[in-house]
């Protein structure tokens, strides 16, 4: 199977938003699930990504979606999980949350790897941590993208990109900026990676 290429990113198209795990698509080649907190800039870096400007649905207000949200090309699929973090949610909400994402990445045999995205100024807060360590253990492959790198001075971008990697050595990071159009042919190449070895093992 040959590589996934720009053009795979710019035909992504809205396939259908799972509130709970019966909802979620049949599996239809590989699989790559965008998590990050509310508000650290997930659609929007969806949407520099596939070039697309309303694809995922950016919002002011953080936290509202609380369903999966899949789209799909010829060679590739897109999870878009629900933003963590956001305050003032009833504990019942949280927890619904929590097994709506932890049943689709401990059961989802597609699943190719994992893009976290975290605002720059404030990587690695605890719940970034702790889906890192919970998706290690199940060996789930990480990609951190560093987003609103345009907020950061150059200094600022060096030192922080430097920590990250330095603290989570088994994951690859880089720094983004979806307002910038910073880092988009960077971040496909790492999806692409992700996506090309469950292609291959597929044809295999
Ligand atoms: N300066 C800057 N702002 C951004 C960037 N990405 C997102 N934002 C802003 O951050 C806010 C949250 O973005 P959004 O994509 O909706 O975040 P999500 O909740 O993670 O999906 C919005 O006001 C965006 O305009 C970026 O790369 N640079
Ligand atoms: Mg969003």
């Amino acid at each position: 199977m040959t590589s996934i290429t720009p053009a795979d990113f710019k035909a992504m198209r809205f396939v259908c938003s799972a509130p709970n795990a019966r909802a979620f698509p049949e599996p239809d080649g590989a699989e790559i699930a965008f998590a990050g907190r509310s508000n650290a800039g997930k659609s929007s870096a969806l949407n520099a990504l596939c070039e697309r400007t309303g694809l995922a649905r950016t919002s002011k207000t953080p936290g509202r979606t609380q369903a999966i949200n899949f789209f799909s090309s010829d060679r590739l699929r897109f999870a878009d999980l629900p933003g963590y973090g956001f305050a003032r949610v009833p504990p019942a909400v949280k927890a619904a949350w929590q097994s709506l994402i932890e049943g689709y990445l401990a059961t989802r045999a597609p699943l190719a790897g994992i893009v976290l995205i975290m605002d720059s100024r404030r990587p690695l807060l605890d719940f970034d941590r702790q889906l890192i360590d919970w998706g290690m253990q199940q060996g789930l492959g990480f990609h951190l993208l560093l987003t609103k790198a345009d907020k950061l001075s150059r200094n600022q971008q060096v030192n922080t990109l430097r920590r990250v990697e330095r603290e989570m050595p088994e994951a690859s990071a880089q720094l983004f900026s979806a307002t910038k159009r910073q880092g988009i042919d960077e971040a496909r190449a790492a999806i692409a990676a992700f996506a090309d070895g469950v292609n291959e093992q597929v044809v295999e």
